[in-house]
């Protein structure tokens, strides 16, 4: 993971430290209440922990992506496999369309599509078209200056939308209450609700009291390795 991309200039993880937070990051879901399914590491691909971009986890079906950044298309190769365990309907995002599934946010049955660098309308249009099959609705966002949809919101349930941003301004998200993120802590604005629990990332002391503030239990988690190569809490795990 040390070679994997970023923008973030914070230079290059520490890998050990970075283990250690991943062993935390797993334990704060068990504490959620989450059974942990841990997959093993696949050396080929630097950026292959950031799983969630690869899948996307419907009650209905499940829809394996075609990663916008040339370097993670293959990571979907196992990963389809992985799904099939869990998934009878798994369904596929075909070239032209790219979509890596940190663009897209889960609102109870509407799913949120950012067209970004990495998910494109060609995609976008396919996972509508796929949603709406299961029942499912799905529209897009236009983005500008992050990398994924979820890298400046994170759907807190309760109409509660934490924000940073960009997002504050959008139209179509105007219907949520929106609560405001510090710029100065853009990247807590990845945070996640798990069963009543928020994870939020440790080191961004206004946004934890904005969320429980807010009414929530906050459980803090240091990913500080993963943050410098653009990479939030959501990223590490696919939730379902
Ligand atoms: C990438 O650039 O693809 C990784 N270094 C970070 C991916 C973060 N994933 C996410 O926001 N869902």
């Amino acid at each position: 993971m040390v070679n994997g991309l970023s923008s973030a200039n914070l230079g290059p993880p520490d890998y050990q430290k970075a283990l250690r937070q991943h062993v935390d990051y797993i334990e704060a879901l068990k504490e959620c209440g989450l059974q942990v399914t841990e997959l093993p590491a696949d050396e080929n691909f630097p950026d292959s922990t950031f799983v969630e971009d690869v899948a996307l986890m419907t009650p209905h079906c499940a829809i394996l992506t075609n990663p916008g950044a040339p370097s993670r298309t293959l990571e979907t190769r196992s990963m389809l496999k992985i799904i099939r365990e869990f998934y009878t309907n798994v369904e596929l995002i075909e070239a032209p369309g790219t979509v890596e599934a940190g663009d897209i946010m889960m609102v109870g049955d509407h799913y949120y599509i950012g067209l970004s660098e990495r998910t494109n309308q060609a995609g976008a249009d396919q996972v509508i078209a796929i949603l709406d099959s299961h029942g499912l609705k799905g529209s897009v966002v236009k983005l500008t200056g992050v990398l994924h949809l979820k890298t400046g919101l994170g759907y807190l349930e309760n109409n509660n939308l934490l924000a940073c941003g960009e997002f504050l301004s959008k139209p179509e998200l105007k219907k949520y209450h929106l609560l405001e993120v510090d710029p100065i802590e853009a990247y807590a604005a990845n945070s996640v609700w798990i069963n009543g629990t928020v994870l939020t990332p440790k080191g961004f002391p206004k946004t934890s009291s904005l969320i429980e503030s807010a009414g929530y239990k906050i459980r803090e988690v240091d990913v500080s390795e993963f943050q410098k190569l653009d990479g939030g809490l959501s990223c590490l795990s696919l939730r379902f």
